[in-house]
């Protein structure tokens, strides 16, 4: 990320952005440390882990937690100490001397000012900076690296705590989920350009690759990617590297910013006359009914069953269905061809922890029975991130399943082979709840900045 963006003709200086971000962080700690009673919290962000009798290391890929108050997102062996009463985290790097890889990742300009920076080169050296208090620390990391007793290690009664104040986004937070929509959108318009000139879907992902100028082990998560029937596997991951006659396009794909996601997905046919084209255009509508649905205090349940509805209604606009949208509704024939949840919360996660949680001290919130595949299930509060991302899908083997069952006769199946050839619609936009009310739609936004 630049140091400096334009946003709405005002500098944004992400430095500045980053120091309210450890402050604001600092003092919810400090809150969770009072209600816990533990001297500190260290958090680790993960060792580099060896593939089995090899010598060759996997990606390696911070702790969401240490991600969480720092842009390291690549660096194994990070440590940072959140003590009670400190002014400023202390966070210790693991310095030694390696021939064979570059130097480690490091904080961007401006960003250690309001952080302790302290090397260490062994655990045992680190240990001697650490609470020696009997059960002073609460540790958060993988394993078990400080070799604590059990009840120490990833305690839940802090992880719920963290989980909890995670909802509301610090600007700095906002500003990177931010610019990973600016970042990603222009690499979506490249994928789709490679699509229509019949590319393969590798051929594809590594368009969006370089259009936004990361590596495949920097995304958030695995590029989906895929043309024509394709587009109805749901993380269709294993991208196919002959081209086909392509007839449509699904891309899910996000950048990660200062280990910050986005998470974007787009539909689109290749002949605009047909059927499936109109079809893209009326769920572009239905999503955007949908984002504006939401808001302070909203239901993700309450809109899910919304966005049922709406697909129902799709369906026999495009006569899918025998019968009323409201039949197939009430007799749930929408989960077979929108078989996910409405959306989810975004931030250091792509699935943010704590969509289900009631309270900082775990309690949860009961699944939606009806749509238990709903990864959120609390009321949206201020500042949150949620992505908004109904889909409509033509799945062999959900199709299989209600032409076997009793719902049958309410489907008419020639119009499902129809579409069976173009695989499925989703999109998907990115949405901050903002305090005042306001809903920020950082995806439509992004889009209309590269278009305008
Ligand atoms: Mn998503």
């Amino acid at each position: 990320m630049n140091q400096s963006q334009i946003i709405d003709g005002a500098k944004v200086n992400i430095a500045k952005l980053y120091a309210q971000h450890l402050a604001e962080k600092l003092s919810r700690f400090q809150a969770i440390l009072a209600e816990t009673g533990f001297d500190e919290i260290v958090i680790g962000s993960g060792d580099s882990k060896m593939q089995f009798a090899d010598d060759m290391a996997y990606p390696f890929k911070a702790n969401p937690y240490l991600r969480e108050w720092l842009p390291l997102a690549r660096r194994a062996g990070c440590y940072l100490q959140i003590s009670a009463g400190a002014s400023k985290p202390r966070l210790f790097l693991l310095t030694v001397e390696d021939i064979w890889h570059t130097a480690p990742e490091t904080l961007p300009a401006d960003f250690e000012q309001g952080l302790e920076v302290i090397e260490y080169a062994s655990i045992k050296e680190l240990k001697l900076h650490l609470s020696q208090a009997e059960g002073g620390t609460a540790f958060i990391n993988e394993t078990n690296k400080l070799g604590l007793a059990a009840e120490f290690w990833n305690p839940k009664k802090v992880t719920d705590q963290i989980d909890f104040q995670r909802r509301a986004k610090t600007p700095y937070e906002q500003e990177c989920v931010r610019e990973a929509n600016r970042q990603a959108v222009p690499a979506h318009r490249a994928a789709y350009q490679v699509f229509m000139s019949g590319a393969s879907e590798l051929e594809i992902a590594a368009a969006y690759l370089a259009a936004c100028n990361q590596s495949e082990n920097e995304m958030p998560y695995g590029i989906i990617a895929g043309v024509n029937e394709h587009a109805a596997v749901l993380h269709h991951h294993d991208l196919f590297k002959q081209p086909q006659a392509p007839r449509s396009f699904l891309i899910d794909a996000g950048v990660a910013v200062n280990g910050y996601a986005s998470d974007i997905t787009r539909t689109y046919a290749f002949d605009k006359g047909s059927d499936f084209a109109e079809m893209i255009v009326v769920m572009d509508a239905v999503q955007l009914e949908l984002v504006a649905a939401g808001g302070l205090g909203k239901s993700p349940i309450d809109l899910n069953v919304l966005s049922h509805l709406r697909v129902a209604e799709v369906l026999r606009q495009f006569d899918i269905l025998n019968v009323s949208a409201e039949e197939a509704f009430e007799a749930d024939i929408t989960a077979a061809f929108y078989p996910h949840g409405l959306g989810h919360h975004l931030g250091c996660n792509v699935h943010d922890r704590g969509s289900n949680l009631a309270s900082g001290q775990g309690d949860l919130l009961p699944a939606s029975e009806k749509y238990p595949k709903l990864r959120s299930s609390a009321a949206m509060v201020a500042n949150q991130i949620h992505t908004v991302e109904p889909g409509l899908y033509f799945i062999p083997a959900l199709l299989a399943k209600l032409r076997a069952g009793n719902n049958s006769s309410k489907i008419n199946w020639s119009r499902v082979d129809d579409f069976l050839p173009f695989g499925g619609i989703r999109i998907e936009d990115n949405i901050i709840v903002h305090a005042d009310g306001l809903l920020e739609n950082l995806t439509r936004d992004a889009f209309s900045g590269i278009d305008s």
